[in-house]
């Protein structure tokens, strides 16, 4: 049964019906992972990325009481733009839309919400994973269980080197998440191109990566995949490069007092302030090429559907 609080806007229920490619977004690196105005830049940038391969974008937030699919120009502007919004993962979806607003989906949540619609692929820039000294914080973030049980295909570019990458691929492990190397035999370490951490498997092509969403499915494991696509060479930094303001900016952030939800999007700010900006370009243009794979292999897991 769905829920009267999911809102599926028509034009994405409809490609959905069809059996078209319909390609998940989130709303959390919108409303909290860039800065204004390149966050609104980028929400529409993305949704073109998508439409120009073929498939239909579906941005997911919390609106008013209701869990949209599909949000309009209009409402991305509003995450773009609005202070105080909620930022909504598993835990906080009920209590959010009882208090009406925005609320704006972390990788999880959109994991989640993207299932109920029936949509199996999702591109977003890095995952939650597990936080360095997690074995004092237990800050791990929820969307590695939800990785273990939504099936959703997430196109990312690993996760950030701000997080215990290693522990982060045993949580993965342990909970049968599938981790395919985008053109690569590494796992990607979002503002780098390699974090030099080995994985399983590797996977050259859309259309391989769809047949191993059908497999997993179809099989009846449960739970979602992810797809590890490296940084554009072009704008990836130096892990040299990288490192020494990752450290600066978890020392800040322990300094600060900064904990729970707020460490992701602190360290985010932070680093793109002390690196000039050298992150935030490396985030957007792996933003850009995510979805442009995840445009791509949603095209080729709608050409033969389960
Ligand atoms: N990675 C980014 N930018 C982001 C996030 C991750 O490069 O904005 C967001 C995603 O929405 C992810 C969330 O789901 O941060 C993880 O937050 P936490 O670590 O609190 O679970
Ligand atoms: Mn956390």
């Amino acid at each position: 049964m769905i829920s009267s609080a999911l809102d599926i806007r028509t034009h994405i229920a409809d490609r959905l019906a069809a059996g078209g490619p319909v390609v998940a977004l989130e709303s959390t690196v919108i409303a909290h992972g860039l800065p204004h105005p390149r966050n609104i830049e980028v929400a529409q940038r993305l949704q073109e990325i998508i439409r120009a391969a073929g498939a239909t974008p579906a941005t997911i937030g919390l609106v008013a009481g209701r869990l949209v699919v599909g949000l309009s120009d209009g409402e991305i502007e509003r995450f773009a733009t609005a202070d105080d919004i909620a930022k909504v993962s598993r835990r906080d979806f009920a209590p959010v839309l009882a208090a009406g607003g925005l609320g704006a989906t972390t990788v999880a949540a959109t994991m989640f919400a993207a299932a109920q619609a029936g949509i199996r692929v999702f591109a977003t820039g890095g995952i939650g994973g597990v936080h360095r000294g997690a074995e004092s914080s237990f800050d791990i973030s929820a969307d590695l269980p939800e990785l273990a049980r939504t099936p959703v295909a997430v196109i990312c570019a690993g996760a950030k080197s701000v997080l215990d990458l290693p522990r982060t691929l045993e949580v993965l492990e342990t909970h049968g998440v599938p981790v395919l190397g985008y053109r690569t035999a590494t796992f990607p370490a979002f503002y780098t191109t390699s974090s030099g951490l080995a994985l399983e498997h590797r996977v050259d092509d859309p259309a391989a990566v769809a047949d191993i969403m059908r497999t997993h499915w179809a099989l009846g494991l449960s739970g979602g995949l992810l797809i590890a696509n490296p940084p554009p060479e072009a704008a990836a930094m130096a892990a040299g490069e990288v490192d020494a303001f990752i450290a600066e900016a978890l020392a800040a952030a322990t300094a600060a007092g900064v904990k729970g939800k707020d460490v992701t999007p602190y360290l985010l700010s932070d680093l793109a302030a002390r690196s000039g900006g050298r992150t935030l370009s490396a985030n957007i243009a792996l933003l850009e090429d995510n979805a442009a794979v995840a445009a791509a292999i949603a095209v080729a897991y709608a050409a033969a559907p389960p």
